[in-house]
C-alpha cells in the first residue's frame, strides 16, 4: 500500500519535473532572439547592410568589434596581423574567436539579433585561409580548431539565418582600396580572391564545412545607390522570421 503510494508520488514527481523542463524550454525558446549572421568578403558592403537595419529599435545590430581588434589592452592586433602575419595570425584569430563568441552569447531584449560575421566565418574562411597559406602553423590551427569545436558544442551559439552578401573579388578589391583602411593597404587581390572562393564553397555551393542555418544570398555587386533597394526586399524575411520566433 505504502509502496504504491510512493510509486504514485514518484511518477507524479517525474511528471511535474518534465512539465517544468518543457516550460523552461518553451520559455528559453521564446526569449532567444532570432539570430541573423551577415557574411561576405572584405568590402562586400556588410556595414551598409547593417546600417540599413540599425534604424529599427527592435533589431539589435552587432558590428564587427574592429575597435577591440585594434586596441586589445593597447595592442593593435589587426595591424600586427597584416604587417607580420606569420608572427601574429594566431594571436589575432584567437582574439577574434573570443570577441565573436561574446557577440553570440550576448543577451538582448530585442526579438532580432543581427551580427556582422560569426565564429563560423572566423573558422571556415579566415582561419582556413591562414592555415592553407601556412601563416598559421599546423599546431596553432589545431588549437584554434579545438577551441572552435568545444565552443560550438558547449555554448549556446544559435544561428537562424545567414545573409550572404555575394560579391566578385574585383568589386570588393576596388571598394577596399577606396575605403583606405591603413591596415588593409597591403592586402593583395589574390587574398580577396581566395577568401571569395572559401565563402562560395561554404555558403553558395555548400561543399565545404557545415552551414549552421538557411542561407539567403544577395547580390552585393550592385552600386551603393541601388543596393538599399535590394536590402529592402530582404527586410520581411528578417522581420517575419523574427516575429515567428518570438511567438
Ligand atoms: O573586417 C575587418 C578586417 O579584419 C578585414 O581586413 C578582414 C579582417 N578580418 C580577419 O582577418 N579575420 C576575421 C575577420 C576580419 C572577421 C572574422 C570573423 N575573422
Amino acid at each position: 500500500m505504502i509502496r504504491r503510494a510512493i510509486n504514485n508520488l514518484l511518477l507524479r514527481g517525474k511528471y511535474i519535473v518534465n512539465m517544468a523542463n518543457n516550460l523552461i524550454c518553451a520559455e528559453s525558446k521564446k526569449s532567444r532572439p532570432f539570430t541573423v549572421i551577415v557574411e561576405g568578403n572584405i568590402g562586400c558592403g556588410k556595414t551598409t547592410f547593417l546600417n540599413y537595419f540599425k534604424k529599427h529599435k527592435n533589431i539589435c545590430v552587432l558590428s564587427e568589434p574592429i575597435d577591440l581588434w585594434r586596441d586589445c589592452k593597447g595592442h593593435n592586433l589587426l595591424g600586427h596581423m597584416y604587417s607580420d602575419p606569420k608572427k601574429w595570425s594566431f594571436t589575432f584569430q584567437s582574439y577574434v574567436q573570443l570577441t565573436m563568441l561574446n557577440h553570440h552569447v550576448l543577451p538582448t531584449p530585442c526579438p532580432v539579433k543581427l551580427m556582422e560575421r560569426s565564429i563560423y566565418s572566423a573558422r571556415y574562411c579566415f582561419v582556413e585561409k591562414m592555415k592553407r597559406d601556412e601563416l598559421l602553423s599546423k599546431p596553432s590551427a589545431a588549437v584554434i580548431d579545438e577551441w572552435f569545436q568545444w565552443l560550438t558544442k558547449n555554448t549556446p551559439i544559435n544561428v537562424d539565418l545567414i545573409v550572404y552578401l555575394r560579391s566578385s573579388p574585383e568589386v570588393v578589391y576596388r571598394r577596399m582600396m577606396e575605403r583606405n583602411r591603413s591596415e588593409e593597404k597591403s592586402v593583395p587581390f589574390e587574398y580577396l580572391e581566395s577568401l571569395h572562393q572559401l565563402h562560395e564553397e561554404w555558403l553558395y555551393y555548400k561543399t565545404l564545412h557545415h552551414c549552421p542555418a538557411r542561407v539567403l544570398t544577395l547580390d552585393a555587386n550592385l552600386d551603393l545607390e541601388s543596393i538599399e533597394e535590394e536590402y529592402g526586399k530582404f527586410e520581411p524575411h528578417i522581420w517575419n522570421l523574427g516575429i515567428l520566433n518570438s511567438n
